[in-house]
């Protein structure tokens, strides 16, 4: 019999789905539903809640559930073989959180199909809405949880992160002084992860170690929930939150809702969801310590694996448990596409291919111009005042600008990444902006690393599909070694290899120290 396993990705935009058969190690089925496109009346803009205040960004736990409904009901219309699926898993965006009340275990336990899921969510949330990653407005909770546990570096080494806006410890807090009646009507927190995988799994499902270490909350080398940080949140926090588990472990059979609504098949396992950046690291195979990916997307995600945990003193970049063992460090740069594609507009360039010939029309190093596009609050460096500054760079100049901001990402990529200590030989690309060679050869000089792309649009989803592969080998003690699972799934495009050139790297070791007193300067402005 064919071994299918399904992979969900509940991500910021859109909810996506990955089928895998394992014996032909092919992805069989991809698909994704875009929230604002298919969902108009939950009234989202790219996927977030409208907000008079600029800091606050929220999404809906309705919403979520009713994606979910929405795209298995697709997968049933597009004739994917639900009944064939062995287990499921999934990932989501990381850091969101859903509040739950004490009615939430009973109704997850009997979701009824004769409803729609959102229907189901009728009476059980504790908070009508949640806060997501792009939420920036707990800098006051930031400190003050910091505070308690000993400044930066202690936050960093116990936690694997100091506390950052948008982590869910600092979210619940802010949540437990504006709204003290909900929190106290809250029984059950969860991750969006989290509680994507309750839905499937019928009950309150557990937070695993990639996830759960999004939160200031838990201890990133014990890896249970660390008691001074959960003091130092909120109080009654050790009751609200959910058990901490491995991602993709077994957590029973799917919810009889989806087998009666869709044909899922009654046998297959629900399993623990991960966070997408780990799922990603699945995705994209990047199994061994060591190894190093880049994610031009809306944000620009800078991710590697360690076998050891070691966390950044100055607590700018994160350490999350790896689904695949060991840990995974990731920096979150907010100004990725979207500050490309402002300097895009501001110049008035018609595509990335024109943008890519005024590049090329200035030489590396940009005559010492800098660009800082900081367009909107930035997470890495920290900059809480938005804004653009330019150092010996003539504003009127279209091709030095395009060259700069360009140059400016990668270089701040390399700056603050130095902490993770890892000198890859490759460096593997992916997201939106990977097809773009000219940013690649500037990553590349920068980086003085040979730079391959990897085509995959789905690596979250693909990665979740694999990690219930694994749950579910496991859980029929079958020894499964994740090199071996991911083997044949990701592969880097053919021809894509862009190596360093020698002249360029040399310009940009110059120009790294120049770029670091420029971003200092701007810190303190
Ligand atoms: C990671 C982060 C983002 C979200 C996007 O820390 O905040 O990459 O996970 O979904």
């Amino acid at each position: 019999m064919a071994r299918f396993f399904l992979g969900l990705d509940s991500s910021t935009q859109s909810l996506s789905a990955v089928v895998i058969d394992l014996d032909s190690r092919k992805v069989i089925y991809e698909k994704s539903l875009n929230f604002d496109q298919a969902l108009p009346q939950f009234k989202t803009r790219n996927g977030v809640l409208p907000n008079r205040d600029p800091l606050i960004k929220h999404s809906s736990p309705r919403l979520w559930a009713a994606a979910l409904d929405q795209l298995f009901a697709t997968m049933k219309n597009d004739g994917v073989a639900l009944g064939k699926i062995l287990a499921v898993s999934g990932c989501g965006q990381q850091h969101g959180s859903v509040y739950l009340n004490q009615k939430a275990e009973a109704a997850l336990a009997g979701l009824d199909p004769q409803e729609s899921l959102e229907k189901n969510l009728d009476g059980i949330l504790a908070r009508k809405t949640s806060p997501i990653w792009m939420d920036s407005s707990t800098t006051k909770e930031c400190c003050e949880i910091r505070k308690k546990l000993g400044g930066i570096k202690f936050t960093a080494s116990r936690t694997g992160s100091d506390t950052f806006e948008r982590f869910t410890g600092p979210q619940i807090r802010k949540f437990c002084k504006t709204e003290p009646k909900a929190y106290a009507q809250t029984a059950h927190i969860a991750l969006v992860s989290s509680f994507m995988a309750s839905l499937l799994a019928g009950k309150i499902a557990p937070i695993d170690f990639g996830d759960g270490a999004g939160m200031n909350l838990m201890d990133i080398r014990r890896k249970n929930w660390n008691h001074d940080a959960l003091k130092a949140t909120a109080p009654g926090l050790t009751k609200k939150l959910p058990l901490l588990a491995d991602a993709g472990r077994v957590i029973g059979r799917v919810s009889s809702y989806f087998v009666q609504k869709y044909g899922l098949n009654p046998e297959a396992s629900a399993t623990v969801w991960t966070g997408d950046n780990p799922a990603s690291v699945l995705g994209l195979g990047l199994i061994k310590p060591g190894q190093v990916a880049i994610s031009l997307g809306t944000s620009d995600t800078f991710f590697g694996t360690m076998d050891k945990c070691q966390t950044d003193e100055n607590g700018e970049g994160h350490v999350f448990g790896s689904p695949a063992d060991g840990y995974m460090t990731l920096i979150c740069f907010k100004n990725g596409s979207l500050a490309r594609e402002k300097i895009r507009e501001l110049y008035k360039i018609s595509d990335w291919k024109k943008f890519g010939e005024l590049v090329a029309q200035t030489p590396p190093g940009n005559n010492g111009g800098i660009l800082l596009p900081w367009f909107e609050p930035e997470i890495v460096p920290r900059v809480h005042q938005p804004g653009i500054r330019r150092f010996d760079l003539d504003e009127q100049d279209a091709a030095a600008n395009c060259r700069a901001i360009f140059e400016a990402q990668m270089l701040s990529m390399r700056l603050h990444s130095q902490w993770m200590q890892v000198a890859p030989e490759r460096i593997f690309v992916t997201g939106g902006a990977s097809s773009d060679r000219a940013l690649l050869q500037i990553l590349a000089d920068v980086m003085n690393c040979r730079v391959l792309r990897i085509e995959i649009s789905k690596s979250a989803a693909l990665g979740a599909a694999l990690q219930a592969a694994h749950g579910w080998l496991a859980a029929d003690c079958q020894d499964v070694k994740w090199e071996k699972l991911v083997a044949g799934f990701t592969a880097p495009v053919p021809g894509s290899d862009i190596l360093p050139n020698k002249k360029a790297v040399k310009v940009y070791d110059e120009m790294l120290k120049k770029y670091a007193a420029c971003e200092y300067e701007a810190q303190l402005a």
